[in-house]
């Protein structure tokens, strides 16, 4: 019948593809803690899908993942959706009031969690009915877990349309939305960014500085490896200059992915493997848009093209990208194949060449909807067209050039960064009584945060001031957040009606 005709479930072919293909023995995953067949995968995502059921999850039901970058990921992720649960992979770097969020929103049934991580996603929270710690040992812990008696393997019946997993992405305003993503989508994305565009297979091992938490880092260290049958190297810690050196020079992966941020951070460090240091044949940059110079600089230093890309977290991965050979430096490339792109202007006519508008992309991996915001998604997904609030300017050829963005928002390291949030946090300071924060460019022209602030009658600005309120805002919000320069003013421009002219202080930033 039709139902059974379409049968599809997105861990079993991920993961059933290499046993078909003799693969089994083959490493799929290197972490801190060892290395791991596909075959090794297999059994951990299938002991998943058995406990989790046995723990009473049911199909459909939200499963929170807070993983640091381990074998615990690719289990937990695969393991869910082979028992037809959603996980909802969730950044590492959030603050407690975010997880409660998430948590509340989602209404997960369990939490994942790291250990060194479970205090901190817990403080707020509403404790779900199951909290499972990877890294902690005996009742409670993923690896007494994964022992759990029973063999409830079986794939959940699932087809391409149904519900998978989400992926929670922020805003201007308000708290993040949950993008639903459905089984079709992970292997559509290896299809056509990471086979297509990349040239990626069975032959590389892949290497991502961005964590598997994000859509770009999903995508490259589980989907894109796991579709092809390649090795994906995972580093539980963050991605410092020093670590992510050292496993360029000692894993040597053949494909890398970073973001501008880190590739600036890596050219200036002393640790970078040089040309014949390393077995890099292609690295790939996506977040942000990737400055002309960090690109010239790592070619001539490492030896390698970096491919510029654009994704977002509601296409969940690439989807306008330069190709190998045809690299434009400064420009972000041409349409991935199986997307289109086009760009509207403010009166919602579709741009010309060389005019600029608004992107936006129509394509088979666009999120269904954000769970539970119907206002945001009719905002958004607008029938075939996603809009991503990203202004670029288009050429003849269709080589697309990034202009920034259309609202107030700021990639920061590749992760958006709402000016209210921090200004939000500002203003709890007493010694703050008006602020706004823009973006603006550092020495490698990579918008960070910027603050204007004005302060409470009687208080003097200060060094000793600007240190005080850079760690307020570092305690108050995920870290990454904080303005990196303050600038006392007297006022803040605003309109008549009050609202805070932004775009002024970015000009004069
Ligand atoms: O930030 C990006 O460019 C990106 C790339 C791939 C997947 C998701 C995102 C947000």
């Amino acid at each position: 019948d039709a139902g059974a005709a379409r049968f599809y479930n997105a861990a079993e072919d991920l993961i059933g593809r290499n046993l078909k293909a003799g693969r089994g023995d083959k490493i799929a995953v290197i972490d801190g803690g060892g290395s791991y067949t596909y075959s090794d995968i297999a059994e951990r995502v299938e002991r998943f899908a058995n406990a989790i059921r046995a723990a009473g999850v049911l199909p459909e039901q939200r499963v929170v993942l807070a993983l640091h970058d381990s074998v615990d990921f690719p289990t937990a992720f695969l393991g869910a959706i082979r028992a037809g649960a959603i996980p909802v992979p969730v950044n590492t770097r959030l603050a407690a009031r975010d997880y409660a969020y998430i948590l509340a929103d989602s209404r997960a049934e369990a939490l994942f969690v790291s250990a060194n991580l479970k205090d901190l996603v817990l403080g707020e929270a509403e404790v779900p009915r199951h909290v499972i710690v990877s890294g902690g040992e005996g009742e409670g812990s993923f690896a007494a877990f994964l022992e759990t008696p029973g063999d409830d393997t079986a794939p959940a019946e699932t087809t391409p349309d149904d519900m998978c997993f989400w992926l929670y992405t922020s805003g201007t305003t308000g708290m993040p939305k949950g993008a639903v993503h459905l089984h079709s989508h992970l292997m559509l994305t290896a299809e056509l960014y990471a086979v297509q565009t990349l040239g990626i297979s069975e032959a590389d091992t892949v290497y991502s500085a961005a964590k598997l938490f994000f859509a770009y880092g999903l995508g490259n260290g589980l989907t894109f490896p796991f579709a092809v049958g390649a090795t994906a190297i995972l580093l539980e810690g963050p991605p410092d200059p020093a670590s992510v050196s050292r496993i360029i020079r000692e894993n040597k992966p053949t494909v890398f992915f970073g973001v501008p941020t880190l590739y600036g951070m890596l050219l200036a460090s002393k640790d970078l493997p040089e040309q014949g240091d390393h077995a890099l044949r292609l690295c790939v940059s996506a977040g942000e848009a990737l400055p002309e110079e960090l690109l010239n600089r790592w070619r001539k230093r490492v030896g390698t093209e970096i491919l510029d890309g654009i994704g977002t977290t509601e296409m969940l991965h690439i989807f306008l990208s330069n190709r190998q050979g045809e690299v434009v430096p400064g420009a972000t490339g041409k349409a991935v194949p199986g997307y289109e792109l086009r760009l509207v202007d403010d009166e919602g006519n579709v741009c010309k060449p060389g005019e600029m508008g608004v992107l936006e992309v129509s394509g088979p991996t666009a999120a269904v909807m954000y769970w539970n915001q119907r206002a945001k998604s009719l905002d958004t997904f607008r029938g075939p067209w996603t809009r991503t609030g990203d202004k670029y300017v288009a050429d003849e050829n269709g080589v697309y050039t990034y202009c920034g963005r259309n609202d107030d928002m700021m990639k920061v390291g590749g992760i958006y960064v709402s000016p209210f949030e921090v200004e939000g946090a500002l203003l709890k300071h007493e010694a703050v009584l008006e602020a706004a924060v823009v973006g603006h460019p550092d020495h490698d022209g990579l918008i960070k945060p910027k603050a204007f602030v004005v302060l409470s009658e009687g208080v003097e600005a200060s060094d000793a001031l600007t240190e005080n309120l850079t760690a307020f805002v570092k305690n108050d919000l995920a870290t990454y957040k904080y303005p990196r320069w303050i600038i006392y003013a007297d006022t803040l421009p605003k309109t008549a009606t009050g609202k805070i002219q932004r775009f002024k202080l970015r000009e004069t930033a």
